[in-house]
């Protein structure tokens, strides 16, 4: 399978993270792609798909927060990495936001998405990964896979959180229409909620959302993800949210994902966009499902059994001396 990944991913690495009211190591850090190169074989650098892509998703004044955050947050004499600490809950309106912490809150929405210096640069080449394993599947490959690194489903289109910056699966899909394709599925099965996806695609007809992940009753993101978010307009039903209690093993989400499955197959998708989380993992340090590497062939043999082109994005996983041989059993299915 190609493999798409570059060499600048590694840059992003935040100290730490606000984690259960303490500063922790930042979970989604350099050391996770470095186990999955390790495990994958060969891979290829994207191409430069530019910016055009990102903006189908994002607006330009949020791409361009994410270029400068670092550097006001320098400029204002700060230490450590760039984090916001006030939100606008209430009544959100155009403002001329003259401090980074006011622009911080205005374009985020947690505390442990943090900004560092070549956060930017990562995060495109990033998307620019996506972009190239969608483009290898639009080629005609049947399957392709991006390390997506930094991950991106919980950023939404001025938004970040969740250690997404840009939302990767969206800008893939976007360009998939962009480049003709009319009915576009994700499969998110990253052990947390697609949020961010959902909400750039919470009203189109056009884009398929089924997410598989932890109960929102207990798990990060909380406000998103209910089995009772379906979407509306144009997109009502094409929203389909599948929580799972922790302790899930294989049985039962295998049950949760042949009934994603089947609504994609009823979606009838002209290509299949999947992100791929590996932070299901029983051994997983911030997750509490029970999947064990073996199973996760057979969860990429019953995806794949669809016969849908297939472009995977990695999403979340973090234990690190197993998330190599996770996402190569996961790839082993196709
Ligand atoms: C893409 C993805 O998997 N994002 C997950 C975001 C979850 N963030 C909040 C969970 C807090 C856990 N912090 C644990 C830090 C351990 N070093
Ligand atoms: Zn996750």
């Amino acid at each position: 399978m190609r493999c798409f990944w570059d060499k600048r991913q590694l840059l992003h690495a935040p100290a730490q993270e606000l984690h259960n009211g303490s500063f922790v190591p930042y979970a989604e850090h350099p050391g996770r792609p470095r186990s999955i190169l390790a495990a994958i074989g060969p891979t290829e650098a994207p191409r430069d798909h530019g910016e055009a892509p990102l903006l189908r998703v994002h607006p330009a004044d949020y791409l361009d927060f994410l270029k400068r955050a670092f550097a006001d947050w320098q400029a204002a004499g700060r230490p450590g990495d760039a984090a916001g600490y006030v939100w606008p809950v209430v009544r959100r309106r155009p403002l001329r936001l003259e401090r980074i912490d006011a622009r911080l809150g205005r374009y985020s929405m947690d505390a442990s998405t943090p900004i560092a210096e070549g956060t930017w640069e990562t995060a495109y080449w990033s998307a620019q990964s996506a972009l190239s394993a969608l483009e290898a599947v639009l080629d005609g490959e049947r399957t392709a896979f991006a390390l997506c690194r930094p991950p991106g489903h919980h950023a939404g289109a001025d938004y970040a959180g969740g250690y997404c910056y840009l939302n990767t699966m969206a800008i893939a899909a976007e360009a998939a229409i962009a480049a003709g394709r009319r009915r576009v599925a994700i499969l998110d099965i990253d052990y947390h909620h697609g949020n961010g996806t959902q909400d750039i695609f919470w009203d189109r007809g056009d884009v398929l959302f089924v997410s598989i992940h932890a109960d929102p009753a207990t798990d990060y993101p909380f406000f998103w993800g209910h089995e009772d978010e379906r979407g509306e307009g144009d997109g009502e039903g094409t929203t389909v949210n599948l929580p799972l209690p922790r302790g899930t093993d294989m049985a039962a989400f295998g049950k949760a994902l042949d009934a994603a499955l089947g609504r994609i197959v009823g979606f009838a998708p002209d290509l299949l966009l999947c992100s791929y989380g590996a932070d299901t993992f029983a051994g997983d340090p911030i997750s509490f499902f029970r999947i064990e590497t073996a199973d996760y062939a057979e969860i990429g043999r019953r995806i794949a059994a669809l016969g849908l082109p297939t472009a995977i994005l990695m999403e979340g996983g973090y234990a690190v001396d197993a998330l190599g041989a996770n996402v190569a059993s996961f790839l082993s299915g196709f």
